[in-house]
């Protein structure tokens, strides 16, 4: 991947393409020119639009990181809310309003780090939330200290001698923390994000996708390349209902699967409760 220009950013968002989306777009991002973060703030664009979501209806709630700004720079509602936090703030705001699109967005730190705990919950819940986890494999806006997701050996401020942590998956955990929906796309393949970011809007229940998002400043091991390198679709015969099956493709880190690795329709947490309200159902 060159190193984009300020100049060829905004091109990019003056594009016959990004011209559909402009009823969307609020405040110009300010991440660094080339940050895959833009891939996945496009593919957002072109969901709700394609959706057709009135903005009154629309929120976005996001952590801390370059990937917490989300909310700025998109229109309808948005809420920044504290480090590893988005999740539960979110939950919050579906419960209290289950008629609104709910979409979380959030770094590796944020989502599996100081917010790991709450990844669990949300999905076993089937919160019908959709989570967008931008994963760069470094702590981009704290200037480049190593993650969860880093891999082994990495160099950083942090780790000067090297990474001596296993580096956890975020498809695997999000498999294994029973969401319903779970897919993993990289932000060099535009509209397989935007495709896959619409499918997870349109699921009843908690959708999750993995983005492999590059911080084109601080990470200079874990590339455009480097992933390019390693990725590719998902067999055509995979079976986006066999959960174990699932989980092998996405443990493999050569090639690393891109694609939807499971969908399950399964009554959402709004669902159930609703049921138990009208006194349809009582918890067994
Ligand atoms: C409670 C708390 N701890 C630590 C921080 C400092 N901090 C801000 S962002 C961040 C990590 C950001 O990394 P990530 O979530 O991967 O997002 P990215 O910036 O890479 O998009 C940290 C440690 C904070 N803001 N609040
Ligand atoms: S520091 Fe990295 S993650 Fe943050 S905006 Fe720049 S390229 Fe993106």
């Amino acid at each position: 991947m060159s190193f984009l220009s300020k100049r060829s950013v905004l091109e990019g968002l003056n594009s016959a393409k990004a011209s559909k989306t402009k009823e969307w777009r609020d405040n110009l991002p300010t991440w660094c020119p080339g940050c895959g973060h833009f891939t996945g703030l496009h593919g957002l664009y072109e969901a709700v639009e394609k959706l057709k979501i009135p903005q009154k209806d629309f929120v976005v709630v996001s952590g801390i990181g370059c990937s917490g700004r989300f909310p700025f720079f998109i229109k309808g509602f948005g809420l920044h809310g504290l480090h590893g936090r988005a999740l539960p703030l979110a939950t919050g705001i579906k419960i209290a309003n289950p008629a609104l699109t709910v979409v979380v967005v959030g770094g590796d730190g944020d989502g599996v780090g100081i917010g790991g705990g709450h990844f669990p919950h949300a999905a076993r819940n089937n919160f019908n939330l959709t989570y967008i986890l931008l994963d760069n494999s470094i702590y981009g806006l704290t200037k480049g200290q190593i993650s969860p997701t880093s891999p082994m050996g990495m160099k950083s401020g942090t780790s000067p001698y090297g990474n001596i942590a296993r580096p956890i998956n975020p498809t695997t955990l999000a498999l294994a923390y029973e969401a319903t929906f779970v897919a993993r796309v990289f932000s060099r393949e535009r509209d397989m994000v935007s495709d896959i970011i619409t499918k997870a809007i349109q699921h009843n229940g908690f959708s999750f996708i993995h983005v492999l998002s590059p911080c084109v400043v601080f990470n200079k091991l874990i590339t455009y390349n480097s992933w390019h390198e390693v990725v590719a679709d998902l067999p055509a015969d995979h079976d986006t209902q066999n959960r174990s099956k699932a989980m092998g493709l996405a443990a493999s880190i050569d090639p690393i699967y891109l694609g939807i690795f499971h969908q399950e329709n399964t009554p959402s947490f709004d669902d159930l409760s609703q049921q138990i309200k009208k006194g349809l159902i009582t918890p067994a």
